[in-house]
């Protein structure tokens, strides 16, 4: 029996992201019931439909799962513009990183903000996400480095919370980069983290997963393994960013530690992708960072699809190398860029991205007992969302199970 304001989204082309032989896992002419935060029943055009509804006509339009960016840097501090410039004037990202610019300047712009600011340029970024129907945001730390930044950047990315309708994923990454006071003392600062940041964050519940910018201009295997180590005394699960710009075999040594994505992976060898396989863990595809970086090398798309790897799709939106805070347009460079096709970049926004962050059971797909975060948009077909650029936003949003604004 529903209960009162229980909702009945009627007459809509789901794409529901399901795995029922159909592409996008499409129903036609189908209804969703929402009670509460959940999706309660789905129907077809020749089943009855439940009575006590509050009523909604879909008008034949398209309802999808809210989307989920599952890999963002979106607090900080500053921006990086000026670094833009010198990139076109011909020095390249792994040149200014070396001359203690890139991540380092924001981290000092960062430190130097006041929480309130932080949250402020935070929640415009958000808001521009969530405009586009992403319901659910994940949020890494990494540019504050110290015990109190760290702190606070992950307390203002769960603070979104309060101001948009999405529910935010934390992610520590303290392996980010050396910070200036551990210059030349890498290890040093990779036992700092282990040993007094991410024990106090893991006591704080301010996480949800541990990251690592595993790169020559980041972390070596043994210290990324420090780290995965210390998340796993900590009950953390890890992510890392791997063969971005070289391959170091990050992508083998996350698996080993079932990593919950692997992301980047430009880099990475055809022949070490069937670990992840193994491991059950997602490869995210961040485009953006690869268009705004102007890079050539394509990550190895042919053995992830042979080897039936879930592929995510992110903005990776950062000041430094993705400054992107549009998820349809992550979605339409996958497909331009990697030559994903529209299903796997709607996928790859959905269900597979809900896995990225451990959240498989729960979102990213319209199916019974999922979260009521759904999106209705005046399309004839999911396909349309990837193919415009700029050109679409919901109709309508849900956030369990709630009208949202928009
Ligand atoms: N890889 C990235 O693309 C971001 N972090 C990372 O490890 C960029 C960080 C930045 O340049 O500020
Ligand atoms: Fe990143």
């Amino acid at each position: 029996m529903a209960q009162q304001n229980d909702i009945l989204i009627r007459n809509v082309r789901l794409a529901s992201m399901q795995d029922n032989g159909k592409p996008y896992g499409l129903i036609e002419n189908a209804s969703v019931a929402i009670s509460g935060s959940k999706i309660v029943g789905i129907f077809g055009e020749n089943d009855t439909l439940p009575e006590g509804y509050d009523v909604i006509d879909g008008q034949g339009q398209c309802l999808l799962p809210g989307f989920i960016d599952c890999h963002t840097h979106l607090v900080y501090g500053g921006d990086r513009a000026t670094e833009f410039e010198q990139r076109l004037l011909g020095q390249s990202y792994a040149d200014i990183a070396k001359q203690g610019g890139g991540i380092r300047s924001t981290v000092s712009a960062t430190r130097a903000a006041s929480t309130q600011e932080l949250l402020q340029s935070a929640l415009s970024r958000a808001r521009r996400l969530a405009a586009e129907g992403v319901t659910t945001i994940e949020v890494k730390s990494g540019y504050g480095l110290d015990f109190d930044t760290e702190i606070r950047m992950l307390q203002v990315a769960k603070q979104l919370e309060q101001h948009l309708d999405v529910d935010i994923m934390t992610t520590y990454l303290g392996a980010h980069a050396v910070p200036v006071e551990y210059a030349q003392r890498a290890d040093d600062y990779i036992q700092y983290v282990c040993e007094t940041v991410m024990p106090e964050i893991a006591r704080l519940g301010l996480a949800d997963a541990v990251d690592v910018f595993c790169e020559s201009i980041g972390f070596s295997l043994e210290q990324c393994t420090k780290v995965f180590n210390a998340a796993a005394l900590h009950g953390l699960r890890v992510k890392a960013h791997v063969e971005q710009l070289s391959d170091q075999k990050g992508a083998k040594l996350a698996a080993q530690f079932n990593a919950l994505s692997v992301d980047h992976i430009e880099y990475m060898a055809a022949e070490d992708v069937a670990c992840l396989k193994q491991s059950g863990t997602v490869a995210v595809m961040l485009p953006g960072a690869f268009y705004f970086l102007n890079e050539s090398q394509l990550p190895p798309i042919a053995a992830l699809r042979q080897h039936g790897v879930p592929m995510a799709v992110a903005t990776d939106l950062n000041p430094g190398s993705s400054p992107l805070s549009s998820i349809l347009t992550a979605m339409n460079m996958a497909c331009v860029l990697f030559k994903l096709t529209p299903e796997e970049a709607i996928r790859g926004t959905t269900i597979h991205a809900a896995r990225a962050l451990g959240l498989a059971e729960c979102k990213g797909k319209i199916a019974v007992g999922f979260d009521a975060d759904l999106c209705l948009w005046n399309i004839n077909h999911p396909v349309e969302l990837v193919y415009g650029i700029n050109q679409h936003r919901p109709l309508k949003k849900w956030y369990k199970g709630r009208l949202s604004t928009l």
